[in-house]
């Protein structure tokens, strides 16, 4: 199980808001364990396991895959990792993982929600799309990708806010400038 005093921040936002990257930053300076629901459905389907095999279908759709599979991945990795400071990245994607997430593992202590228009978005997950071998970064896919946020994923952005937990950051300046707010978020609640 877990530690006690362990701290979990999930972080949000569209397809391509900036998640993957902004995390990245923030592990560089703050001792924390980044766990990318996504990449970690990616191993999954690369391991050729069955579950794998049935996620891969539904991600070149843009549609959420099981709760039971991401809840399960997120679980084993949190605890494996050995960390007590957790960034969960691109879950929970709808309000009732989010529920079941934290009456299965724990509350979150808060969430960094990256906002991004929808163009921009697009224009840097096609751009991404020619190298990154990703098999839902193509025109079709991201629309669906857009369509699932807007109707499965925006929800949970508001029960957090309403929740007072969530930080709404904008994700279009230069990813240095965003970072600079993400991490004026951080270090307030630590104070
Ligand atoms: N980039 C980043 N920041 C930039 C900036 N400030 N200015 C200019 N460019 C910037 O960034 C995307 C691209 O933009 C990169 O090329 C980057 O250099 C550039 P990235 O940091 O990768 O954005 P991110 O938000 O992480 O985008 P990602 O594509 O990973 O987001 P998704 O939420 O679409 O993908 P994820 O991997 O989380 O999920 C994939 C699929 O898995 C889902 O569609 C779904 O089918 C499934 N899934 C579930 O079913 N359940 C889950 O819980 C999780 C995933
Ligand atoms: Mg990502």
């Amino acid at each position: 199980s877990l530690p006690a005093d362990a701290k979990i921040i999930f972080v949000l936002g569209g397809p391509g808001s900036g998640k993957g990257t902004q995390c990245d930053k923030i592990k560089q300076d703050y001792e924390c364990v980044h766990l990318s629901a996504g990449d970690l459905l990616r191993a999954e389907v690369k391991s050729g396991s069955a579950v794998g095999s049935k996620c891969e279908e539904l991600m070149r759709e843009g549609k959420l895959v099981p709760f039971a599979v991401t809840l399960n991945l997120l679980k084993k990795a949190m605890i494996e990792s050995g960390g007590k400071f957790f960034l969960i990245d691109g879950f929970p994607r709808a309000l009732d993982q989010a529920e079941q997430f934290e009456s299965n593992i724990m509350p979150c202590k808060a969430v960094l929600f990256f906002d991004c228009p929808e163009e921009e978005m697009e224009k840097r997950l096609l751009k991404r799309g020619e190298t990154s071998g990703r098999s839902d970064d193509n025109a079709e896919t991201i629309r669906k990708r857009f369509k699932t946020f807007l109707e499965q994923s925006l929800p949970v952005k508001d029960h957090y806010l309403a929740q007072g937990k969530c930080h709404v950051v904008s994700a279009v300046p230069h990813p240095d400038v965003v970072y600079e707010s993400v991490t004026n978020i951080l270090d307030k609640l630590d104070a």
